[in-house]
C-alpha cells in the first residue's frame, strides 16, 4: 500500500483487529488482496462475527500474486482478476468453492459480470466477483492546466500517448499501469487494432510502438501514482478508477477521464488457493465479503463498482445525489473486457512487455527504476 491511503489507515486497522480479536488461540486466515481495495472495518466485523483472525496482506500487480501462488506462499484467500481465472483453474492453483451454491447462485450479479465470469468459470464454481471498474486517466488538474496552456484536456488516450500531449505533460510527471494484459488491450484498441483478433505478430508490432510512447514516463507502476497525484509529482497517469476518485475525495485536485476510444472494464474476484490450509474458513470469509451489506460498504469506501446489480444501482443513486458519478454508467460501452487470450497472445504480450520495461529502464537513467517488482506488505 502507498502512504496516501494506507498510512492513515493501517494503524486504525491494527487497532480494530486487536479489539475484535481475543487472546485465545484463534484460527488465522491469510488473505491477499489488491492495495487500497477494502473498507478495513469490514475485516474487524468479520473477526467479531466469526472469531476467526485475519492476517490481511496486499499486493500491487497480477505478477505479484501469481508468483505467490506459484511458490505456494501461505494463503487462504486471494483476489485474482477474472481474466486469469480460467488459467488458474487449469493449473489447479485454485479450488471449487461454490459447486453446491454455498456462496451464491450468481443471480444477483450484473449481467455483464456474469458474462465475464462465464468465459472463465462456466459453472460459477471457483471465483466470486468482488469489485471492478474502469481503467482511465487521472489528471492532477492544476498541474495539467499549467502545462497545457491553451491546449484542451480531451477524453482520449492521446493525453498520454500522443506526441502533442506528451511534449507538454512529460515534464510534470506521467505514469502508466504495470498491467501487461490490460495495457496491451487498451493500447491496441486505441491504435486501431482488433484486439480480440490480433495475432502475436500484430501484438508485437503495437507493443514496439508503445515502447516508444512510454519513453520519458516517470513510472510504470500501480501504486506510486497514488502518492504522486496527491503530492503533485505526477500530473497524468493511467489508473484504476477508484484510486483517482479516492484522491479527489481526499481533497486533491484530481479528476478522472474515461477515454472515448474505449477502455478495459476490469473485474476482480475472490478465490481459494488449492494449497490453503483453511479452506472452510476461507469460504466463510468469501461468504461474508459477498453479503450485500458488506459488498456495499466496500464499494462505497473504495469508489470502485460493485458486481452486485442492486448494490451498484443503489450506490449510483446515492452518489448521484451527492454529486459523485463514475465517468460512465456501469457496465456500458465504451468499457470492454480483457479479451479471452490465446496462449500465443499471452506469451507475446509477456515477451513484449519485458522488452518494453527493459528498454524503458535503460533510457530512464540516472533515476532509480520504479517498476513494481515484489512489494508485498503485511498489515495486522
Ligand atoms: N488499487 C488497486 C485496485 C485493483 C484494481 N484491479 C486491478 C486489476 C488488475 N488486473
Amino acid at each position: 500500500m502507498t502512504p496516501s491511503k494506507a498510512g492513515l489507515r493501517s494503524a486504525l486497522l491494527a487497532a480494530l483487529l486487536a479489539v475484535a480479536g481475543t487472546a485465545n488461540a484463534q484460527q488465522t486466515l491469510i488473505v491477499y488482496n489488491w492495495n487500497d481495495y477494502i473498507d478495513e472495518s469490514t475485516l474487524a466485523d468479520f473477526q467479531k462475527e466469526t472469531g476467526l483472525h485475519v492476517d490481511y496482506r496486499t499486493f500491487e500487480s497480477d505478477a505479484e500474486y501469481q508468483k505467490l501462488l506459484a511458490e505456494r506462499a501461505p494463503m487462504d484467500v486471494v483476489h485474482p482478476s477474472v481474466k486469469d481465472i480460467g488459467a488458474l483453474i487449469e493449473q489447479k492453483a485454485i479450488v471449487a468453492i461454490n459447486s453446491n451454491k454455498e456462496i451464491s447462485d450468481f443471480k444477483e450479479f450484473a449481467q455483464l459480470v456474469r458474462g465475464r465470469l462465464q468465459t472463465q468459470d462456466p459453472h460459477n464454481e471457483y471465483a466470486v466477483p468482488y469489485l471492478g471498474g474502469a481503467v482511465g486517466i487521472a489528471l492532477r488538474n492544476d498541474l495539467v492546466t499549467a502545462a497545457l496552456g491553451d491546449t484542451p484536456v480531451i477524453a482520449s488516450w492521446d493525453m498520454l500517448f500522443s506526441q502533442e500531449y506528451k511534449e507538454k505533460l512529460g515534464s510534470c510527471g506521467m505514469s502508466m499501469l504495470d498491467a501487461p494484459d490490460e495495457v496491451a488491450a487498451i493500447y491496441l484498441n486505441y491504435r486501431g487494432a482488433m484486439v480480440s483478433a490480433a495475432s502475436a505478430r500484430t501484438v508485437k508490432r503495437y507493443m514496439n510502438r508503445l515502447q516508444d510512447d512510454v519513453t520519458g514516463f516517470k513510472n510504470i507502476d500501480n501504486a506510486e501514482y497514488i502518492e504522486g497525484l496527491a503530492a503533485g509529482t505526477t500530473c497524468a497517469a493511467m489508473v484504476w478508477e477508484g484510486d483517482a476518485y479516492f484522491a479527489k475525495e481526499e481533497g486533491h485536485d484530481v479528476s478522472f477521464i474515461q477515454p472515448q476510444e474505449g477502455t478495459i472494464f476490469f473485474l476482480d474476484t475472490m478465490a481459494v488457493p488449492a494449497h490453503s490450509a483453511n479452506k472452510d474458513a476461507a469460504i466463510k470469509y468469501i461468504q461474508f465479503m459477498n453479503r450485500q451489506d458488506i459488498a456495499e460498504r466496500n464499494a462505497m469506501y473504495t469508489l470502485y463498482r460493485s458486481p452486485h446489480q442492486n448494490v451498484q444501482t443503489a450506490i449510483e443513486d446515492s452518489r448521484a445525489a451527492s454529486g459523485f458519478a463514475h465517468a460512465s454508467s456501469s457496465y456500458k460501452n465504451p468499457l470492454f473486457g480483457t479479451p479471452k487470450m490465446t496462449e500465443a497472445w499471452k506469451a507475446q504480450v509477456a515477451l513484449s512487455w519485458d522488452a518494453m520495461v527493459a528498454s524503458y529502464l535503460a533510457k530512464k537513467a540516472p533515476a532509480v527504476a520504479s517498476v513494481t517488482t515484489i512489494k508485498v506488505e503485511k498489515v495486522q
